[in-house]
């Protein structure tokens, strides 16, 4: 019979070897033709099946709430910084992107980690909260530099007023919630920042959609793709900040001394 030589690469996500490219067995005419959006097509490359138009309005919520947050925030800063040395688009991007971590954009997904194992074991907002700051971990999706209980954060607002109105469940998105009430207890600045609720709301995504098996959701939340949506999101933002600065011909950036503090 036939024998296929070993192949080095295995890839099931896109496939380019017929008359168009097709993404995740979809031809590139049916997704122009139907009207597909950036949500169908993050749902075809990133979790492989079509997912309901609410899920797919949802992601790309996620995706222009989070393009941008202004020139002050790490990432912002970098690209700005960059850009003014004279780099070109891709170092500028790179270099802000290169700061969304655990404190900065990044925490999307030890949220949904951990408020999914806080919801699923039954722990109460006390019992989860008080666990963490016993391990000395920050709870990620909890807190925010200019965001306070008196101030809160409409992006966060729109989200879950979307996933009320939308989504057949928010159990995860109301424990992430309770999880605030208690956070804010101890300290305004403890609000439900957005990394927190697109993971909690995410949870709701996978576990209400009836898309996804229990094994498929637990893979998800473990190998992490939640980070993915701010990264891309953001990157929409770095780019035109890249273009602001080379269009304002700012010169090279040199941080001033007297915002140093120099001690020994
Ligand atoms: N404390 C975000 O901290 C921040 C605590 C906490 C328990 C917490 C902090 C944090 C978890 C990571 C997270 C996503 C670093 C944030 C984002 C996108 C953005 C950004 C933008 C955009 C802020 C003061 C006291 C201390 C701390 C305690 C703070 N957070 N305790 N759990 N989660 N959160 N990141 O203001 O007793 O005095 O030692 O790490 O979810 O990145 O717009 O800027 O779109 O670009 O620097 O929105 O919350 O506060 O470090 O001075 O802490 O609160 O232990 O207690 P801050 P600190 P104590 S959204």
């Amino acid at each position: 019979g036939k024998v296929r030589a070993p192949t080095h690469i295995i890839s099931t996500i896109s496939d380019d070897r017929g008359e168009e490219p097709c993404y995740a067995g979809v031809p590139m005419s049916s997704i122009v033709e139907q009207g597909y959006g950036v949500g169908d097509v993050i749902s075809l490359l990133w979790f492989k099946r079509s997912l309901p138009r609410y899920c797919t309005h949802f992601i790309e919520i996620c995706i222009m709430l989070c393009a941008d947050h202004g020139p002050c925030v790490s990432g912002a800063h970098n690209t700005i910084v960059t850009a003014r040395a004279g780099k070109d688009l891709v170092s500028s991007l790179v270099s802000g992107l290169l700061t969304i971590g655990p404190r900065f954009g990044g925490a999307i997904d030890d949220a949904a980690r951990y408020f999914k194992d806080a919801y699923d074991r039954g722990l109460t907002p006390y019992e989860f909260v008080e666990s963490m700051k016993k391990k000395g971990i920050r709870v990620p999706g909890i807190g925010h530099r200019i965001k306070r209980g008196d101030n809160r954060d409409k992006r966060v607002e729109l989200l879950q007023r979307f996933a009320r109105t939308h989504f057949p469940s928010v159990k995860y998105m109301e424990y992430a919630v309770q999880v605030e009430t208690y956070t804010l207890s101890k300290a305004n600045n403890l609000v439900l920042n957005v990394d927190g609720a697109i993971g909690s709301l995410f949870l709701d995504l996978l576990a209400g959609s009836g898309m996804f098996t229990k094994p498929e959701i637990d893979e998800i939340v473990e190998i992490g793709y939640l980070n993915g949506l701010f990264v891309l999101a953001r990157s929409i933002g770095l780019i035109g900040h890249t273009f602001d600065q080379k269009r304002l011909k700012q010169p090279l950036y040199r941080h001033p001394w007297e915002d140093v503090l120099y001690t020994k």
